[in-house]
């Protein structure tokens, strides 16, 4: 609010002729029947309510970074936006609110695939478009979003399952993976993929659990499979933060990660790839977080009545470790 007390004093200061040049820089609240709230003068803010899961993981804080930074003030938006601690409940509770403010749009990254029927129906029933972004839903609702903008998980555990089988095959590999958030999309199909990759191949999953995304559950999980097996050659970590806290396992266990057990990983951020150009990773399998100004976009487009494309597929790298060396300056998250 302070900052809208703040435009209004400084907008009250201004002469009228500049105000105009101004164009009305709304502080009104969004519209309250839920219409889009830009068919006023063209230069109102649009008003979006986003819900992110939480802020568990590396990528996590550059996907919200991007989003924060592309749904700016200056660029047309007026940006509700909340942290669920990656729970359901806060995140539809959060939808609601978006709901009875009557905003514009409601873009949000879903925690899990399931249990998103009645808010969904809710958000339509009042003429609010929603856009998904990162991670999709499994609904019944007819036409639940406009959107769906986010990498393709099935096609990342492919590509580390196939990259596994390129490198290590014929060699009897034993494998552990830490997957992510239970009833996740990128959980879900991460597995799948990684798991169809290696099908006819000589690897072979021992043993599976999540670590919930976080650095402190790859840890604890790595420590429960290092005593439960003593045979483990490969980690599949379905995100690179997983991935970092089983290397601190693997190195309290007193083995060097990289070599005595190798690690592949998914995601790409900075310290993922530091650790992977230092050696103690083998591969990582990018999940681009930068999400913001494709989400922009489809909100403007969708606001201006203009068709969206209803599933935009994030382009995704991959690195060995001479690859990381190369990029690890030009990261941009
Ligand atoms: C993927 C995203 C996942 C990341 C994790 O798009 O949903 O959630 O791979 C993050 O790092 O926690």
């Amino acid at each position: 609010m302070a900052r809208h007390t703040f435009a209004r004093t400084t907008l009250a200061a201004l002469s009228a002729v500049t105000l105009l040049a101004l164009g009305a820089c709304s502080s009104e609240p969004p519209s309250s029947d839920g219409g889009d709230g830009a068919e006023g003068g063209g230069d109102e803010l649009i008003s979006v309510g986003f819900s992110q899961v939480g802020a568990e993981s590396g990528w996590r804080s550059a996907n919200t970074m991007s989003i924060k930074d592309a749904l700016t003030e200056e660029n047309g938006f007026e940006l509700s936006f909340s942290d669920a601690q990656q729970k359901q409940e806060n995140q539809i509770s959060a939808i609601r609110n978006y709901i009875a403010q009557g905003v514009d749009v409601i873009a949000f990254s879903p925690v899990v695939e399931t249990g998103w029927d009645a808010v969904l129906e809710e958000a339509k029933g009042a003429g609010i478009p929603v856009v998904l972004t990162d991670r999709a839903v499994e609904t019944t609702v007819e036409d639940a979003y406009v959107s769906f903008i986010g990498s393709d998980f099935v096609e990342e555990g492919a590509r580390s399952g196939e990259w596994a089988v390129e490198q290590y095959d014929g060699e009897g590999y034993k494998v552990v993976e830490l997957q992510g958030t239970t009833g996740s999309a990128p959980a879900i199909d991460r597995q799948q993929g990684f798991a169809d990759a290696i099908e006819g191949s000589d690897l072979e999953v021992i043993d599976s659990q999540t670590g919930d995304f976080t650095r402190d559950g790859g840890k604890k999980v790595m420590e429960g499979f290092l005593t439960a097996h003593d045979d483990i050659d490969l980690v599949f970590a379905h995100n690179d933060d997983m991935g970092l806290g089983a290397v601190e396992a693997i190195e309290a266990a007193g083995m060097t990660p990289g070599e005595d057990i190798k690690i592949i990983t998914i995601d790409g951020v900075k310290d993922g790839m530091a650790a992977l150009a230092e050696g103690k990773f083998n591969y990582i399998v990018e999940c681009n977080p930068l999400l913001g100004p494709d989400l922009a976009e489809v909100i403007q487009k969708t606001v201006a009545g203009e068709d969206v494309e209803e599933r935009i597929v994030t382009q995704d790298e991959a690195f060995d470790q001479e690859g990381a060396k190369e990029a690890l300056p030009d990261r941009q998250y």
